[in-house]
């Protein structure tokens, strides 16, 4: 295989798909030399048929807001690669969202689902709509809108939708009601991240969260170290950030800072459970800002406006946003401050150089496809409860997000062994790849 080659071809393809080419591009270098000791994937054109998606939706969703006036927004399902199992994958609503956007997402998805070591396909979907402000009915009407386009093309094993930024349990509802009313069929595990009241998993809205500290507890581990006492910063204060801040305050680390749009929140003496609580209040809001935390917990916070969280010195980064949220400077600025590890739990949340800065310095650095694994497992331990008809308890999800969130680990070591560090970029890379790649040799030419 010869990286060059292939990125030239795929940048004349699909000119301007920078998300998608840089997700593809971190693959295929981490591959390379695996790939190249294996001549029937070359024969079988793997990679070539890798990095394109099986199929793409895209279509017009109509709405009529609060106002009584008519939107338009485009809505999006790329269905990636079914080699493994159904297609599954999260809904972005969000403003940028775009084509290269869910590709890069979708891409990583397949090989995230394929460390969970869990039965499932790769795909992703959204739209530009942004919630930032909307009414509890216009996001109703939205998600109805969107499902009434999309409802043909999902199933609960054909392609299994769940929450991303922008969509949680709310959203999820919305979709999965006109859905039903749609398709005529009663299995609510056609889509994860439900309510609990009807479907919904115990352990799935903190499982990202969760899922990530279980992976950098395992980090730690391995290097003689303990998270107690650890200064953690987090980034957001949506679903991910919150199930982050939670655990790392349970297993004794103290959370000091977390951000927003409008700027990032240093909180010295860590986290209390109240102030984690009022995260979802804040997300709840709408509103996409952070500076009311600052305002409520004003004598044991600090606001400063429009920086970045990486600015707060810190032990433990952890992403937990949005992609390429973490540059180059921003990992210096960390390096400079004395971060002692770096684990993504937003998908490619850091850019090329931020990863290559801790690399280069020997800072353990984990990427989103192992770290934040936990979310799209557990929703396949959702869509397991569905099919059984059963619901676990709390404490059985959990114990299993564990042995989950271990075996992860354990892939991305035995692939990412450099000389006395681990690269848990190639070892992730390596390790989903060649469970997929199989699969579709396996496959014959489809
Ligand atoms: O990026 C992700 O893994 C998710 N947004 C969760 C996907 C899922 O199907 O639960």
């Amino acid at each position: 295989m010869d990286v060059k080659k292939i990125m030239t071809s795929l940048e004349a393809k699909h000119p301007g798909e920078v998300e998608y080419l840089q997700a593809v591009h971190e693959v295929l270098e981490s591959i390379e030399e695996v790939y190249n000791q294996h001549p029937e994937f070359a024969k079988a054109k793997i990679v070539e048929r890798i990095v394109e998606p099986d199929r793409i939706f895209t279509f017009r969703v109509d709405w009529v807001d609060d106002k009584g006036e008519v939107q338009t927004n485009i809505g999006y399902r790329v269905q990636f690669n079914s080699a493994i199992g159904p297609y599954k994958g999260g809904l972005r609503f969000h403003k940028a969202v775009n084509l290269s956007m869910l590709k890069f997402l979708g891409f990583e998805q397949t090989f995230k689902n394929a460390l969970t070591t869990l039965p499932m396909g790769g795909a992703k979907g959204g739209s530009d709509f942004d919630p930032t402000g909307k009414s509890d009915g216009e996001i109703m009407r939205f998600c109805h809108a969107f499902m009434l386009e999309l409802w043909q093309n999902i199933g609960p094993d054909t392609d299994v939708p769940a929450g991303d930024v922008g969509v949680g349990a709310r959203e999820i509802g919305y979709m999965y009601g006109m859905y039903k009313k749609l398709a005529r069929e009663y299995n609510t595990g056609v889509i994860t991240g439900k309510s609990i009241n009807w479907g919904g998993s115990l352990i799935r809205p903190e499982a990202t969260g969760y899922g990530g500290l279980y992976f950098v507890e395992h980090m730690l581990k391995k290097l003689n170290r303990s998270i107690v006492g650890q200064r953690v910063i987090v980034s957001g204060f949506g679903n991910v950030a919150w199930g982050a801040a939670q655990k790392a305050t349970q297993l004794g680390a103290k959370v000091v800072g977390l951000s927003g749009p409008d700027g990032c929140v240093e909180v010295p003496n860590g986290m209390t459970n109240e102030m984690i609580y009022y995260m979802l209040e804040l997300r709840a809001s709408n509103q996409n800002i952070v500076e009311p935390f600052a305002k409520k917990f004003a004598s044991e916070s600090k606001f400063t406006a429009g920086k970045k969280v990486w600015i707060i010195p810190c032990d433990i980064a952890l992403p937990s946003a949005f992609q390429n949220e973490l540059n180059g400077d921003d990992a210096q600025t960390l390096i400079n401050n004395g971060v002692k590890l770096v684990a993504e739990i937003s998908n490619m949340g850091c850019t090329p150089e931020a990863i290559k800065a801790f690399q280069d310095n020997k800072i353990p650095f984990a990427p989103g496809k192992a770290v934040n694994a936990g979310g799209v497992a557990t929703s396949g331990l959702e869509m397991t409860q569905n099919a059984i008809h059963l619901s676990w308890t709390s404490e059985e999800v959990d114990e299993r997000l564990h042995q989950i969130m271990e075996s992860i680990h354990n892939a991305c070591v035995k692939y990412g062994q450099e000389d006395g560090y681990i690269n848990y970029v190639k070892g992730a890379n390596i390790a989903g790849f060649m469970k997929v790649a199989i699969a579709m040799k396996e496959q014959g030419v489809i």
